[in-house]
């Protein structure tokens, strides 16, 4: 499989982890755009958000309980913080395997 996130799992590409159970790893982004800047990973290989199925549901509830637990491990539950999927070319995703970035640690700048 010709996968960075996957050989990431597996562990032949290091990474600073900062969470991981059996079905969920996260780890901190190489290029931070911002003080936290944390990957969470399913460790299912799915490609995009389009790729989710139902059977997927316990999984994402997983990936969504991890972000709150890095979130509070992290310092940055209160303060605040932003989860964004990207999904595929217009919504800027360059690695094909499913991760939400969580982000925090300043004020972001609004979306709009
Ligand atoms: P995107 O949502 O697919 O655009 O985000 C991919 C992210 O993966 C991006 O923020 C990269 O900095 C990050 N990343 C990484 O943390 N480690 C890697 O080996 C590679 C990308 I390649």
């Amino acid at each position: 499989m010709d996968c960075i996130f996957c050989k990431i799992i597996e562990g032949s590409i290091p990474s600073k982890k900062v969470f991981e159970n059996e079905h969920v790893l996260a780890f901190h982004d190489i290029q931070p755009a911002a003080p936290v800047h944390i990957l969470l990973i399913p460790k299912k290989h799915i490609a995009t958000m389009n790729d989710v199925t139902d059977e997927d549901d316990a999984l994402m509830a997983e990936l969504l309980r991890a972000a709150r637990h890095v979130a509070n491990e992290l310092g940055v539950a209160e303060s605040g913080y932003r989860l964004v999927n990207n999904c595929n070319s217009d919504g800027g995703q360059v690695v094909y395997h499913l991760h939400i970035h969580l982000l925090g640690g300043e004020k972001l700048k609004g979306l709009g």
